[in-house]
C-alpha cells in the first residue's frame, strides 16, 4: 500500500504525513483534548497494519495544548461486560500493532498525557517530553481500571508501586520526574519536542531495518525470557544481523574510515 493510501484511510480524528522516510501521525481531535474513541483506536490500527515498507520511523504527536485526555469518557457508560472486554481487546491489539510493528516509534508528549493517552505513551519505543507535560492516571478517580495495556506496560516502566500510587491517589508526575522514573526519555523545552523527535526519528530510520526488529522485536521478548532462553535467543538474533549485508557494508566502511567514531553528543 502506497503512503498516500494508507494515510487517507484514516478517521479525522488522526492525521498522517510523509517527511522522508519518516511517518508523523497526528492525534487531531484538539476539542476534546485528543480523547480517544473506539474510531481513534480502530484508525491507530488500521494506520500501524498499512504502514508503508519503506518507512523507517514513526512520530506520534498531538494537536493542541495536550497530547491526550485518554479514554473518551462519553463512550463509556453504555457498555455492558462483555462489551467492555471486547473494547480493552480493541486498544491491546492496536497498540500491540504499535509496539510490535514494522517501524519504532517516538512519541512526542505535551500537557496531559494521562489515563489511556499515558498507555499509548507506553507502547511507543521513545517517549520525548516537553515540559508541559505530565503523566496521570485518573482512572481510579473515575471508579474504572486501565484497559489499554497499562498493567502490562508501565510495570514494566515504572514499576508495580508507582502504578498503584498514580491509580490509588492520583498522583501526577512532572515530564522533568518522568525522566528518573523511565515515563520521559528526552526532556525538552516547551515547543522543542517536534523536531527533537524528528532529529530523532530521522536518525532511527537510518539503522538498518534488521537492526530496529531486533531492538524492538526481539530485545523485549528476550528480556521476559529466562536467562537460557534468552542467551540462546540473542544468538541467533545477533548471528542474523551480522550475517546482513548491509550490516556488513558498515563494519567494513568503519574499518576503511568512511564510518563516523563514536563521539560524545
Ligand atoms: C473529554 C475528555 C475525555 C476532555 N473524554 N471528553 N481521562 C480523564 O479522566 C481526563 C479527563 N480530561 C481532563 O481532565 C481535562 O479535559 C484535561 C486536563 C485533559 C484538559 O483540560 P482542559 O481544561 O484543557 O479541557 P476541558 O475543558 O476539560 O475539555 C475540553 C473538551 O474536551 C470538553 O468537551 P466540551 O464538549 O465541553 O467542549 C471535555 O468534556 C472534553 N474532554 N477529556 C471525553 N477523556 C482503555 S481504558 C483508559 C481509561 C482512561 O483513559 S480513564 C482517563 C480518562
Amino acid at each position: 500500500m502506497s503512503s498516500a493510501e494508507a494515510f487517507s484511510a484514516l478517521p479525522v480524528s488522526l492525521a498522517a504525513e510523509r517527511r522522508g522516510r519518516v511517518a508523523v501521525l497526528k492525534l487531531n481531535r484538539p476539542q476534546k483534548r485528543n480523547a480517544l474513541d473506539d474510531t481513534t483506536i480502530l484508525g491507530i490500527e488500521t494506520f500501524f497494519t498499512s504502514l508503508p515498507d519503506d518507512i523507517g520511523a514513526v512520530l506520534l504527536v498531538g494537536e493542541g495544548e495536550h497530547f491526550s485526555a485518554g479514554l473518551d469518557l462519553s463512550e463509556l457508560q453504555e457498555r455492558d461486560v462483555t462489551q467492555g472486554i471486547a473494547h480493552s481487546g480493541l486498544w491491546h491489539r492496536a497498540f500491540e500493532k504499535m509496539q510490535f510493528g514494522k517501524a519504532p516509534v517516538v512519541a512526542v508528549l505535551h500537557g496531559a498525557v494521562v489515563g489511556g493517552g499515558l498507555e499509548l505513551a507506553a507502547a511507543a519505543h521513545i517517549r520525548v517530553a516537553e515540559r508541559s507535560a505530565y503523566y496521570a492516571l485518573p482512572e481510579g478517580s473515575r471508579g474504572i481500571y486501565v484497559g489499554g495495556g497499562g498493567s502490562v506496560r508501565l510495570p514494566r516502566l515504572i514499576g508495580v508501586a508507582r502504578m498503584m500510587d498514580m491509580m490509588l491517589t492520583g498522583r501526577t508526575y512532572s515530564a522533568e520526574e518522568g525522566l528518573a522514573m523511565g515515563l520521559t526519555t528526552y526532556l525538552v523545552e516547551p515547543g522543542q519536542g517536534f523536531a527533537k523527535g524528528l532529529e530523532l526519528a530521522e536518525r532511527i530510520a537510518g539503522n538498518t531495518k534488521l537492526t530496529n526488529f531486533a531492538v524492538t522485536h526481539a530485545l523485549p521478548r528476550i528480556a521476559e525470557s529466562d536467562p537460557a532462553a534468552g542467551y540462546a535467543m540473542e544468538a541467533l538474533m545477533s548471528s542474523i544481523a551480522q550475517a546482513d549485508g548491509e550490516a556488513k557494508a558498515r563494519l567494513q566502511a568503519f574499518l576503511d574510515k568512511r564510518a563516523p567514531k563514536v563521539t560524545r553528543s
